[in-house]
Formats: structure tokens, sequence, C-alpha cells
């Protein structure tokens, strides 16, 4: 008995490969559609496996006029199917012989093709194990794809890659960003290994090498740089409450403790004097000068009086959408300014949706680095991905804590990375 698996684009070629390579003895065991990557990644298709068995010593003989057809699943019965009925003019056909006393052919038949599936058992005992393992596998992963409501579309990615997806979605990134970014790292994997060998992708490998592209995607700005003899401006901008305060006080520690800098404070922050409370105990405690300004021309004019300091970080109001008229103006500061930084400080733990909407409405104040706070507030690090992807500047400082100046750090790609993709607890040294 020689048992054979066959594929093929339909049912009709995988019969006539069958017919072709094991003869009109074979017999089929069994077949099943099977959807596969098409080529060149154009979508997928559907392949017809098809199981076929002969017996080695009914192969090539000649059939004879009495026998069954050779090929169930109806190949030869449908090409041998009785012609349509003649008109009754023509002459009847002549009678068919008379059917032996008893046909022992469909026994026989019966009885190889439950030999052929013994056979085609045995051999795939070892093959069947670990397909019913894959399909475990296959089987969770399609219960969390359930889960979040993912569309099939990512399906086509290799097992360990569709694992990876699932990470990253289940961490906040956009589904959309996330099915990119795994796709960019099948491509990359599979020009690596050579064509064909995406398919079986070494999930520890997937991991690190989707944790690189990640890191690679990610934008970071150096920290402010201090030049002697000439003085650097940052502004923090953003909507109230996220942490702008802090931050401004976090910086103007490091740069006067740690680096040894002349530094000053300004601030616009006038709405809420609480506020300028907070900014002006930090100012005591650190023993820097801080103007409050009235307005964006008061502003100005302190800016000309600290010339002499190497740093003079502003803090701003949260603008509420309406408050048009004071962004209005500290657009024209910032503008006249030639060397300012603008970090656009977002929250961590705002909403992935928010966090774009947030960033469009300060795009008049024109900001060229995004700062995260608040990441010891949040168990979810896409939204700052998903961010980076839309608003595309790049990331500065993140704020990690409330305390002042130690929860601050300069943004790094591998530390973001690290936080999209957590490295599983056995290879973090
Ligand atoms: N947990 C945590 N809280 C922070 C962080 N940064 C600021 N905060 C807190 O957020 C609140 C608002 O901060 P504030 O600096 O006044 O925000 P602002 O309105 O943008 O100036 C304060 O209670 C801060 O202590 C951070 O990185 N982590
Ligand atoms: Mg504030």
């Amino acid at each position: 008995m020689r048992v054979k698996t066959f594929e093929a684009g339909s049912m009709q070629d995988a019969l006539d490969v069958v017919k072709k390579e094991m003869g009109e003895e074979a017999f089929i065991l069994s077949t099943r559609t099977r959807r596969r990557p098409a080529a060149l990644g154009m979508g997928e298709e559907s392949i017809i496996e098809v199981t076929a068995a002969v017996d080695e010593a009914q192969a090539g003989l000649p059939p004879t006029a009495n026998q069954a057809p050779a090929l169930t699943y109806g190949l030869r019965a449908a090409l041998e199917a009785p012609a349509p009925r003649r008109p009754s003019r023509e002459p009847a056909p002549p009678a068919p012989p008379p059917a032996p006393a008893m046909d022992l052919q469909p026994l026989r038949r019966e009885l190889l093709e439950i030999k052929g599936a013994v056979a085609a058992l045995k051999d795939n005992d070892l093959r069947n194990a670990s397909i019913l393992k894959e399909l475990d596998q296959m089987k969770a992963l399609l219960s969390r794809i359930q889960r979040q409501g993912m569309p099939p579309a990512q399906l086509h990615l290799p097992p360990s890659l569709l694992e990876l997806y699932g990470d990253l979605v289940a961490n906040d990134v956009e589904p959309i960003i996330a099915l990119r970014l795994c796709e960019y790292a099948q491509r990359a994997l599979t020009d690596q290994d050579g064509d064909g060998a995406s398919g079986a992708v070494d999930p520890e490998r997937a991991r690190l090498f989707l944790r690189r592209v990640i890191a690679d995607f990610i934008p970071v700005a150096p920290p402010i740089q201090l030049d002697p003899g000439k003085m650097r401006v940052a502004a923090l901008v953003g909507p109230t409450g996220v942490g702008k305060t802090t931050t401004l006080a976090k910086l103007a520690a490091y740069a006067q403790l740690h680096l040894k800098q002349k530094v000053a404070l300004l601030t616009l922050d006038t709405y809420r004097m609480a506020a300028v409370d907070q900014l002006q105990q930090y100012a005591q405690i650190l023993q820097v000068p801080l103007h409050v300004a009235l307005t964006v021309e008061d502003l100005r004019s302190a800016l000309r009086f600290y010339q002499d300091r190497a740093l003079v970080l502003i803090d701003t109001p949260g603008h509420s959408p309406k408050d048009t008229d004071t962004l209005h103006q500290l657009r024209g500061l910032l503008d006249e300014l030639p060397e300012v930084e603008t970090h656009l400080v977002l929250s961590a733990t705002t909403k992935p949706r928010d966090l774009t909407e947030i960033a469009t409405r300060y795009e008049p104040l024109r900001p060229t680095r995004l700062l995260f706070t608040k990441l010891d507030e949040t168990s979810t690090y896409g939204p700052i991905l998903s961010t980076l992807a839309r608003v595309k500047k790049p990331l500065s400082y993140l704020g990690t804590g409330q305390e002042v100046p130690e929860a601050l750090e300069l943004a790094t790609s591998r530390r973001v990375a690290d936080l999209i993709l957590p490295v599983p607890v056995k290879e973090a040294e």
C-alpha cells in the first residue's frame, strides 16, 4: 500500500495529479481545504490537499471492463456519468450484459480503502501529535483574537509573530500599527533566513527582533543642550494636570544641582495661584529666580532680563480649546526665540485617541518634542508608540513619579521598546 498527499489549486487538478502519479487504481483517503499566504504577500489562497492510496499489487494494471470506478469522491463517476437519454426516435442501445452473479469488486475496494486509511494513520501518528499541538496553540490564539475583536487580516502572520501582535495590542498599541510592525519584522526575518523560512520563526528570536524593530521606530531627542555663554530656553506646553510644573522643577533641579548651571524659571501659569505657589516652593528650595509673568509681553521682557542664565525654563498654563488668544500670543513669543525647545507634555495615562487630539490642539505652538509623564501610573505603554507614529516628533524625557528631581529619565529608544514589548524575565539581567 502506497499512501501519498498531494496539493493543488482545485479538486479537479488534485485528482488529475493523483491519477497521473498513482494510476487509475488510486483511491482517495482524505481531502481538506487549507488557506495559505498567496505568493508575493497578495492575501490568501485556498489549496486542496488530497491524500490518496494505491495497492502496489494493482497499480499499473490495465483497467478491466467490469472494474468499479477507480477513484472515489466521484472522480470517475463524474467523468463517466451516464450519457443524457437519447431521443426516442433513435434505436435503443443494446441491453447491458447481465450482472455477474456475485460482484466482489466493491468489497475488495472497501477493504483496500480501510487498509490504506490504517496505513496512513500509522504514518501520520507523529505528524498528528505535532499538528494537534499546533492546533491547540492556534485555538488559544484564535480565542484571544476573538476576545480582542481583531479582524482576520493578521492571520497571515506566522504563529510566533501573531502571538507578539496580540501582546502589542494587549499593551494598547493601535492594531494597525502593531500589524505593520509585525509585518515589517516578518519580512526582515524572511530576508535574513531566505525564502520560505518565515513560517517557522522561533518565538524568542521573533520577540527580540520585533523589539529591535520597535526601538528603531522610536525617535528620541538629545538632552537639553547647554552651551557656555549662551541662553537656552525650554518651554513646557500641554493640558492642565499632566505634570508640566513638576517636570519643570525636575529639569531645573537637574541642571542646577547636577550640572551646576545657572537656571531661571518663568511662568505664565497665572490662572491657578496654587500652581504658582507650587513652583515658588521649588524655586526657593533650588534657590533659582522665578518670574511670574502675567502677560506674554511681560514674559518677553523677563527673558531679556535673564540673558546671563544658561537655562531658562518656561512653564505655561494648560489651555482650554477656547483659549485661543493666549495660545496665539504664546506662539508669537516662542516664534521669536530662535533656539527655544518646546516640549509638548502628555500623560501616559491619557486615552490613546485623546493623545492625538491634544497633539493637534497644541500644534500651533510648534512643539519640537514630546515628553511623557506618569509612566508609573499606567501598565500599558502602547499609546506612547501610537502617538509617536501619528505625531512624528522625537521623545525627550519620561516622567516616572512625583518625586523631584529623581523621577525623570532621558528617553531612549531601547527603554521605550522594553516598555512596549517587555523582556521575558529570564532574559533580563
Ligand atoms: N505619578 C506621577 N505623578 C506625576 C508625574 N508628574 C506629575 N505628577 C503629578 O501630577 C499632578 C499634576 O502635576 P502638575 O505639575 O501640577 O501638572 P501641570 O498642571 O501640567 O503643571 C501633581 O500631583 C504631580 O505630582 C509623574 O510622572 N508621575
Ligand atoms: Mg502647572
